[in-house]
């Protein structure tokens, strides 16, 4: 599966189970929960629990300082020896906390300079923040991208908060979009790995993906994910006042397949939670409770 990748490519991704299909059967990644906060609000997210554009939704995460993160990665790294990749994917916005977030990254690349550094985001900071990801050699970066029309974007976004100040409507969507995009491409540039997100909303952003897709080939991403999204009660999301429904699993497979005709589609994804551990699909977080590190001690 890796085979046709040049030789630099294949390096970064061989182990990572998020980039590689094949990784994901021996290594594992782990989520500290350090960001809390978030920038925007999306239609579907309740605010109470995980990111729902990464992470699992329905499920609260414990927050942990950056000195309290570093001390579960140290442990998990001791305990279970295929944990290659350490993400960061909420519960809120990880470029929304960036001091929070690169203390974390800063104290891993010295403490632990094997492991790799992975990030999720929505991107609306990104460009701000290309430079310092680069200065931890960060090189898989996951932005959510649900459009490139900034229409489509008003019926995902109600607003977004900037400069200062809330922004609402299609104006908060532009903006939004124009982040992304101007922060894919910098991080193109660099050669760091670009992983793009979607959530599939149908009757919202379902025949509009297609062209993201494409859109984000184009510009340099390596990897396309469309996640459905899950719109139950029982795990705390909605859509609006929509009411709207998650995608089937057949709508979901036709949509991958649309797109996997221009771009590598990841179809392994697990939607893990903000403070997963493990191999993807197994969560191993209750065995490093912080209680439990502590007394590690
Ligand atoms: Fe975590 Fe995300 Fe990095 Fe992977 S998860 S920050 S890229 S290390 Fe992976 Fe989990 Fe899917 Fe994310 S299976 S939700 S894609
Ligand atoms: Fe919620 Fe994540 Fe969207 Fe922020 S980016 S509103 S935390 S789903």
């Amino acid at each position: 599966q890796l085979g046709h990748l040049p030789e630099h490519i294949r390096q970064k991704v061989h182990n990572h189970p998020c980039y590689s299909e094949q990784a994901h059967h021996y290594f594992a990644r782990m989520h500290v929960a350090v960001a809390p906060a978030c920038n925007i609000q999306c239609n579907y997210c309740n605010r109470k629990y995980d990111c729902a554009n990464e992470s699992r939704p329905g499920v609260v995460s414990e927050v942990l300082s950056p000195d309290q993160a570093v001390k579960k990665v140290m442990a998990v790294a001791a305990t279970i020896p295929q944990m290659t990749v350490l993400g960061i994917a909420g519960p809120g916005d990880p470029l929304a906390n960036p001091e929070r977030t690169f203390d974390t990254f800063r104290q891993l690349s010295e403490k632990a300079p094997d492991i790799k550094l992975c990030v999720s985001t929505n991107g609306l900071t990104l460009p701000d923040c290309v430079e310092e990801l680069a200065k931890h050699n960060i090189d898989h970066v996951t932005i959510t991208i649900n459009c490139v029309d900034p229409d489509v974007g008003a019926k995902i976004y109600p607003w977004i908060f900037w400069n200062n100040r809330r922004i609402r409507g299609r104006e908060a969507a532009e903006i939004l979009i124009a982040q992304q995009q101007k922060g894919l491409e910098m991080l193109a540039e660099r050669g760091i790995l670009v992983k793009v997100n979607s959530v599939m909303i149908p009757g919202v952003n379902d025949e509009h993906l297609a062209e993201v897709s494409r859109i984000v080939k184009a510009k340099g991403a390596f990897l396309h994910n469309v996640m459905p999204l899950i719109a139950e009660a029982e795990h705390g999301t909605y859509y609006g006042v929509m009411g709207q429904r998650g995608p089937t699993h057949e709508e979901l497979q036709k949509l991958q397949d649309q797109c996997a005709g221009d771009m590598n589609m990841m179809r392994h994804c697990r939607q893990c939670r903000a403070d997963a551990v493990g191999l993807l699909g197994e969560d191993r977080g209750q065995e490093f409770t912080l209680d439990k590190i502590e007394a590690m001690d």
